[in-house]
């Protein structure tokens, strides 16, 4: 009983106090409301060390024989803006990824010298809330090497990704926070499925946070800003669909 004890304390110490815990444990196990508080409290904390421990596993990784034979595209699967239109017919030559807000080193880096920093090929499953999924291989670097170059201030929390895309005016967002910025596989892809990535899948770069759903994986990535918070951001949710569809923010998977 007394590791249970301690092991419990920890939760304890918040919700009924130290005097409750000197009074012994067939007394709390005698009174039913503490009981009940009790194990509410060791749930909560046992999900809680759950879902931190498991923030950092990995999303489960195919073989190339389980790749799809479609990969769909869904949401915007063409900005179709006059910038965007002009950056495709110059094959992206003009493109430049902006790393920004709150990193000691603004970067803005060119497409070739993206394809050309270490990168990192997953094949993995895609899954869209709308009821579909798929597997593809994806290739590109680290967000978190990209993260490290551009150095993040202290007071950075949420990492934002601003897309090309409008949705009544304003650019399609996503946001994540440092856990899964720095996830070993959380990339900026430039290729799906060993070609250069098209424009149906977001080209010419797009996240690939295996851990989420298929809407945080914002598509025609512009720029990328390192926030202290959220508020002031869109509508302050974290994202598009966040904002206007309640989506919410975390849709770890
Ligand atoms: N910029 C942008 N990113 C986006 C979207 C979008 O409409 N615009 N749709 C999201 C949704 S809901 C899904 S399921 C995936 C679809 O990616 P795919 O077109 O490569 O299948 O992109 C996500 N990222
Ligand atoms: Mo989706």
């Amino acid at each position: 009983m007394s590791s249970l004890i301690s092991r419990r304390s920890l939760v304890m110490g918040a919700t009924i106090g130290a005097g409750a815990l000197l009074a012994g444990c067939d007394k709390i196990a005698a009174n039913p409301e503490a009981r009940k508080i009790l194990f509410m409290g060791e749930d909560m904390n046992r999900g809680l060390q759950r879902a931190l421990t498991n923030r950092n596993a990995l999303a489960p990784e195919f073989s190339p024989a389980q790749m799809s034979p479609i990969f769909r595209s869904n949401g915007t699967n063409n900005p179709g803006t006059a910038e965007y239109t002009a950056m495709v017919a110059n094959n992206f030559a003009g493109y430049r990824l902006k790393v920004g807000g709150l990193v000691d080193r603004p970067l803005s880096v060119s497409l070739p010298q993206l394809r050309q920093m270490p990168s990192r090929a997953q094949i993995t499953r895609h899954d869209c809330v709308e009821g579909w999924s798929a597997i593809g291989k994806w290739q590109g670097p680290k967000l978190g090497a990209l993260l490290t170059t551009a150095g993040l201030q202290k007071s950075a929390r949420y990492i934002v990704f601003t897309c090309a895309d409008l949705f009544g005016g304003a650019n399609y967002y996503e946001s994540v926070d440092l856990v899964d910025a720095f996830h070993p596989q959380t990339i900026l892809a430039w290729a799906l499925n060993d070609q250069v990535l098209d424009v149906a899948h977001g080209a010419p770069v797009r996240l690939r946070v295996e851990r989420q759903l298929g809407y945080k994986h914002a598509k025609y990535v512009m720029a990328i800003d390192a926030v202290a918070s959220l508020a002031g951001i869109g509508k302050g949710k974290g994202g598009y669909w966040e904002d206007n569809v309640d989506y919410d923010w975390y849709a770890g998977i």
